[in-house]
């Protein structure tokens, strides 16, 4: 059996981009189908980002799903960085006139945006397999795919390709027609989630001689800590205590750090990685299909959101003008945004960690960039500004 439909907008994904990208097209009436490799239970229970920058909150409040953000998200004025144990509070509040940051997780976030299209008489078709993208160079594309052991074809005006990094939009486009920007990083992190309350009100990002560790969080009582490691790191080496005692010492091993119950660990490689242009045809890259951060400046989730609030004003003027110019004008504005949040992360990176004994020099430079950075306010006003995001 093979099934055909239509809408207006075939969306990839339903992670944080394509779900928001749903919530902001269905508000403005223009007809959505989103569909999802994974199960519901499964994006739902994904473990990610956790600070969400003032545009990033302001879209969700737009479309009607921050209820849950606006109750149990945590705003964050200020943000510590430490050197050796010697910490720096930045007041990101105060630096920024008035801007903070929101710690709330991506796991909610998708959780939230996912009951909020069900609860509209929407819904998202997960469990899909064999996504193909056809007809993007041509006035008719589609998106195919098997659901419930049927072939669905539906056609549509323009496809967003939210499917992440490994999704299959990115790779429906010509290689041809793309530029590809990458650097992989000699470093991974090693992530806990555990039972117990953070070190401090605020995140600590933290560069010690025996690398980088973050000191975040998801609640007053629920602790998001990181460690740098290998990218080949074996958890089996990483038992729940070694973890705390490593986070420690890489604090200056003055501070002792309240221990819990470790309920998620993993490793996640680091790399920047840009696509160039993010369109072709009819077919839309925003969020990871198009660009990856790495995790230090905060800035993946965030970039998605941006991503999708210019292609929905795009498809939105297109919709009630026929005017194609916001999505012509879609890549450029995307891109310029994305490349001052790479910036922004490869130097939050290079600050931070410790490049190995093969770049003893850089090694120098980037530590004396921290502790130029922690003594200078200009420098810190240049931190406080990015990290609470630029303007859209
Ligand atoms: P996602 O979240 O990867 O969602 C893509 C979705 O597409 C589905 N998919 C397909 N669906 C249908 N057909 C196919 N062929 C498909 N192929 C894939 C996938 O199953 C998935 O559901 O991408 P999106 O929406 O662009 O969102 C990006 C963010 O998830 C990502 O940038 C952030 O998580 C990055 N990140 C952080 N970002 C921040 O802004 N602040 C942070 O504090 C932060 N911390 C982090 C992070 C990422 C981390 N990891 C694990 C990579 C911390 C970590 C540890
Ligand atoms: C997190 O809490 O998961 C987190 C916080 C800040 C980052 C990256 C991840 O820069």
């Amino acid at each position: 059996m093979h099934t055909q439909s239509a809408t207006k907008v075939a969306i990839v994904g339903a992670g944080p981009a394509g779900l928001l990208l749903g919530a902001l097209l269905e508000q403005r009436g223009i007809d959505t189908v989103i569909i999802e490799r994974q199960t519901r239970a499964h994006v739902e229970a994904r473990l990610r980002a956790g600070v969400l920058e003032q545009g990033t909150q302001n879209l969700l409040r737009e479309v009607g799903a921050a209820e849950r953000m606006d109750r149990d998200g945590l705003v964050h004025t200020s943000v510590e960085l430490a050197l050796d144990g010697e910490r720096v509070k930045i007041d990101l509040q105060g630096l920024t006139g008035g801007k903070a940051v929101m710690v709330y997780g991506q796991t909610q976030i998708v959780q939230d945006l996912v009951a909020h299209r069900l609860a509209s008489g929407r819904d998202i078709l997960f469990e899909v397999s064999d996504t193909t993208i056809d007809g993007i160079s041509g006035a008719s594309p589609s998106v195919s795919f098997v659901h419930g052991g049927v072939r669905k074809t539906v056609s549509c005006d323009y496809i967003a390709g939210c499917d992440g990094f490994h999704g299959a939009c990115r790779g429906a486009i010509p290689a041809e027609k793309l530029t590809v920007f990458e650097k992989i990083y000699p470093f991974a992190w090693l992530g806990i989630l555990a039972h117990c309350a953070p070190p401090a009100e605020d995140l600590i990002y933290a560069r010690h001689e025996r690398g980088f560790g973050l000191y975040s969080m998801r609640s007053p009582v629920l602790a998001r800590h990181y460690i740098q490691c290998r990218p080949d790191e074996n958890l089996a080496e990483w038992p729940d205590e070694k973890v705390f005692d490593e986070l420690e010492l890489r604090l200056g091993g003055r501070t002792t750090l309240p221990r819990g119950e470790v309920i998620d660990k993993s490793v996640t490689p680091m790399r920047s990685f840009v696509t160039e242009p993010m369109r072709y045809g009819r077919l839309f890259l925003a969020g990871d299909a198009a660009h990856i951060v790495p995790p230090t400046g905060a800035k993946g989730l965030n970039l998605a959101a941006g991503d999708v609030h210019y292609l929905s004003e795009g498809l939105t003027d297109f919709y009630r003008t026929g005017s194609e110019a916001g999505l012509d004008a879609y890549s450029d504005r995307a891109l310029a945004r994305v490349w001052k949040a790479q910036r922004f992360s490869w130097w939050m990176t290079s600050m931070l960690h410790d490049f190995g004994p093969g770049d003893a020099f850089g090694n120098r430079v980037y530590r004396a960039e921290l502790d130029y950075v922690l003594s200078s306010q200009p420098a810190m006003t240049t931190l406080a500004e990015n990290y609470v995001g630029l303007p859209y």
